[in-house]
């Protein structure tokens, strides 16, 4: 416990500073908690001394407190039985949770296994650092997770070009002269892979020293609003504008790979598909003129160094894979990828990612099709998009045994209410949450995990993406009290559903920890001389120590180890990302592959959109300041205030239609209808409508008192399952065809 200061108020009463670091969101903000009694937050603040953060918040890290002391959050495991929910013991909840695994087994075998992992089991101390330990002993037949509604394009076409899924390039927003943003709005997101201490500011900054932004995106978000320029692009044309830029780039002679050029694989190949490409083939299907991407490709060859970054629209769209990859060809073909300035890789004090990696580069693209729509796994996982149908649909290898871990894909993947009434068709469905949310609501057992303050912090999923080397340990705030580590909790876990649950996990922690110290040429034995003790500390100990600025266990005297943050609860800041050169690119034949065959498969379904361009009306998604995803909607403070939860509209549109603002509208598209109310803007191009997501709180089993109060719209019963990024079977979750329909006043 960091205890900056304490003061008796009250004879009983003992008040103590913390400061830790927010895991919420990729800004790792730092704030200073006070402290009553060991136990009741009383505030939280921002912390001005953090190295790293320098005192930016935003209002979500401030509600950490209340997250904590939320009256929902579960702080024991719960059996349901029926409608109804009973707290009980640990051991009571596993070994009702071995019961009915062992009874799934018998009738199904392990084919029928199922697991989901989502966004926040990459937030917890333990749950981030022992996912790959679960994975390995449970051994599930089919795996899905948040991935496939977010960044799996970016995976795989980092996976084929660098031969490392996480090798994606960042940003380096604080150096440079250009910064293209498509699908990405970071006044709301706060940056997203690509950690900052703030985005914002630093844009303010760029442009101040007469450097220029430009903002790709079908609405005029509030990162467009302080941008030079908005290309309000039709949504899933990112790839088509890309590729027209990479057309002029190449007819004007302007192309320079400078010091990637030995590097690069493809080239030819490259230059031959853009000429395919020209700016007036491809106007049309982006909504852009021929004569605007023309400047935008002059732009960027012009710029001394451009930062070309393509975020979530461009993942979570029809066409995510050719548009991931072609933001790092500009890159490539402008000399702007691996430098100061451009897109640049991290170099990290605990490179954890590359300890445990989840997938290797030389492991095959494609796995197995799954049963029921036969599409190929990616990447070691199967399209979330196709969960439901693996639930649902009698046969072979259906899934009856599901494990959630932090996510709620009733809220976040495609096909809402399909997925929604299979859940409830398992036989066996457990899951680590903290909420008996929409998901949660369907499982046989929750277990809690603790709170977010009752743990210590390291992020593992956001050091990765930041160009400034640092680091800043959080020690737990508040005691855990009587419950398992939640490290012991996977292990357990893992042991169960791989058929093994007397395992003893404390074994299974020490071949786990083995198994990365081989990865890193210690000897096992020796490191358990110096790490006797058990859990996620000595691995992120180990990530120090063995990384780039550690003590190399002592043959580095100056080096870091966790010892020194601990020492420095500012956090400790190395310095700027250098350029990483051969050293990064760990494909098979040593290059960048530019051209691989996997991703130029899909060239042609994006020629026939193309050439057959839809005018349908398209909806697109929308993040807020005061959400994430679905699950922070049950804290009064964030929710407070006027309906978040509209449909935007242009006013074009909205005459079209009929609409006024606050009128009542259904939105339909194939696979449901949903209704929200208008708000009518000329911040969003003609032909697209805009609603939040991770809303729908109002199913009746979830117990979430806050949100049921707002409840919203689930967005994602508009997103139809059969919609996928076909190389990497990512959802389309932008770009939704839907129509509208004025709802009468008195219906
Ligand atoms: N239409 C549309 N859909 C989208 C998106 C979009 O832009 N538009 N975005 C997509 C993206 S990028 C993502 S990442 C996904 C997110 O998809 P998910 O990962 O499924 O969703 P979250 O809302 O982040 O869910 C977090 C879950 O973790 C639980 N939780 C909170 N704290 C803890 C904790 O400490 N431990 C554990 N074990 N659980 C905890 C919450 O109760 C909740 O159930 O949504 C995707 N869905
Ligand atoms: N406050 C808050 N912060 C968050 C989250 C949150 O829910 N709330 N979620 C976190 C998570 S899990 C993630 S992954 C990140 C995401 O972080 P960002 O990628 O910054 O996500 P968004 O703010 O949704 O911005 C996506 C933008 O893409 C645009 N868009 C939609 N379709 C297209 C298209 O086809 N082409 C182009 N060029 N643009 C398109 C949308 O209009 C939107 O402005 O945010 C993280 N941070
Ligand atoms: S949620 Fe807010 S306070 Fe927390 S890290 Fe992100 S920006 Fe910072
Ligand atoms: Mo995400």
């Amino acid at each position: 416990m960091t205890v900056s200061s304490a003061r008796a108020t009250h004879p009983h009463t003992v008040t103590t500073r913390h400061r830790r670091v927010c895991p919420l969101c990729e800004g790792m903000c730092g704030v200073e908690l006070t402290v009553e009694n060991n136990h009741r937050v009383l505030s939280v603040h921002p912390d001005p001394d953090n190295a790293w953060s320098q005192g930016h918040v935003c209002p979500k890290g401030i509600q950490l407190g209340a997250l904590h002391h939320d009256p929902d959050r579960l702080t024991w495991p719960m059996i349901r039985d029926g409608e109804k929910w009973h707290e009980v013991t640990w051991e009571e909840a596993f070994e009702h949770i071995e019961t009915l695994v062992a009874r799934v087994r018998e009738k199904h075998g392990q084919q029928a296994f199922g697991f989901y992992g989502g966004n926040m089991s990459g937030k917890g101390f333990d749950s981030s650092r022992y996912m790959m330990l679960l994975l390995q002993h449970a051994k599930f037949a089919q795996r899905f997770s948040s991935s496939s509604v977010d960044q799996l394009p970016k995976n795989l076409t980092s996976h084929i070009l660098y031969g490392n899924m996480w090798k994606i390039p960042i940003p380096d927003v604080d150096n440079t002269d250009l910064f293209v943003i498509l699908g990405g709005n970071p006044a709301a997101s706060k940056g997203s892979i690509f950690s900052h201490r703030d985005v914002m500011g630093a844009i303010k900054k760029l442009r101040a020293r007469g450097g220029k932004v430009i903002v790709i995106d079908p609405v005029r978000t509030k990162t467009a609003q302080q941008a030079d320029q908005w290309l309000p692009i039709k949504p899933g044309a990112d790839a088509a504008l890309l590729l027209a830029v990479a057309h002029v780039l190449f007819a004007e002679g302007r192309v320079n790979t400078g010091h990637l050029t030995e590097l690069l694989n493809g080239l030819d190949e490259i230059r031959r598909i853009a000429e395919r490409f020209s700016p007036e083939r491809v106007a049309d299907f982006c909504g852009l003129a021929a004569e605007d991407i023309r400047a935008l490709a002059r732009a960027i060859a012009d710029a001394p160094r451009a930062a070309v970054y393509g975020r979530i629209g461009t993942c979570t769209q029809p066409f995510g894979t050719l548009a991931s990859w072609m933001v790092d060809i500009i890159s490539i073909l402008t000399g702007n990828l691996d430098r100061i300035g451009g897109a640049m890789w991290s170099t990290q004090v605990a490179p954890h990612l590359d300890l445990t990696p989840p997938y290797p580069s030389d492991a095959p693209i494609v796995s197995p099709p799954i049963r029921v729509r036969g599409v190929p796994g990616i990447l070691g996982q199967y399209p979330a998009s196709c969960l439901a149908e693996e639930i649902d649909t009698p046969g072979e290898g259906q899934i009856r045994a599901l494990l959630t871990l932090g996510c709620n894909p009733v809220l976040t993947a495609p096909g809402s209410e399909r997925l929604a009434k299979a859940l409830d068709q398992l036989e066996c469905m457990v899951s680590l949450d903290i909420y008996i949310n929409e998901t949660t609501c369907h499982a046989d057992v929750i277990l809690p995990s603790p709170s977010l303050l009752e743990q210590p912090h390291w992020d593992v999923w956001a050091w990765p993406w930041s160009l400034t080397s640092g680091g800043h340990y959080s020690p737990t705030t508040i005691p855990a009290g009587d419950r398992p580590e939640e490290w012991r909790v996977m292990a357990r876990l893992g042991a169960i559903f791989g058929g093994n649950p007397d395992a003893d996990v404390n074994k299974l922690d020490d071949e786990f920890f083995a198994g990365i110290c081989r990865r890193v040429g210690l000897e096992p034995d020796d490191a358990f001389k110096i790490w006797p003790q058990r859990g996620a500390e000595r691995i992120l100990d180990l990530c120090i120590r063995t990384g780039p600025f550690g003590d190399k266990m002592g043959s580095n005297p100056d080096g870091l180890s966790l010892q020194s943050f601990k020492d420095n609860p500012d956090g400790i800041i190395i310095g700027h990302a250098e350029p990483q050169g051969a050293d990064a690119i760990t494909t098979p034949s040593g290059k960048i592959e530019m051209a691989h065959p996997h991703i130029l498969a899909d060239l042609p379904r994006l020629e026939a959109a193309i050439d057959d361009t839809d005018n349908s009306l398209l909806l697109v998604s929308r993040r807020h300041l005061g959400s994430m995803n679905s699950w922070m909607h049950n804290v009064d403070k964030l929710v407070r205030g006027k309906d978040r939860c509209t449909l935007q509209i242009h006013p074009d549109d909205a005459e079209r239609h009929g609409l006024a603002v606050g009128d009542r509208v259904a939105v339909e598209s194939e696979s449901g209808r949903i209704t929200a109310s208008v708000e009518i803007t000329d911040d969003i191009r003609p032909g697209i409508v805009c609603l939040p997501h991770g809303w729908g709180h109002n199913q009746p089993q979830s117990q979430l008192q806050v949100a049921r109060r707002h409840p919203g719209v689930n967005i994602n019963i508009l997103s139809p399952g059969r919609m996928i990024d076909e190389p990497s079977g990512n959802a389309v979750l932008n770009g939704i065809p839907v129509h509208l329909e004025k709802i009468p006043e008195n219906d």
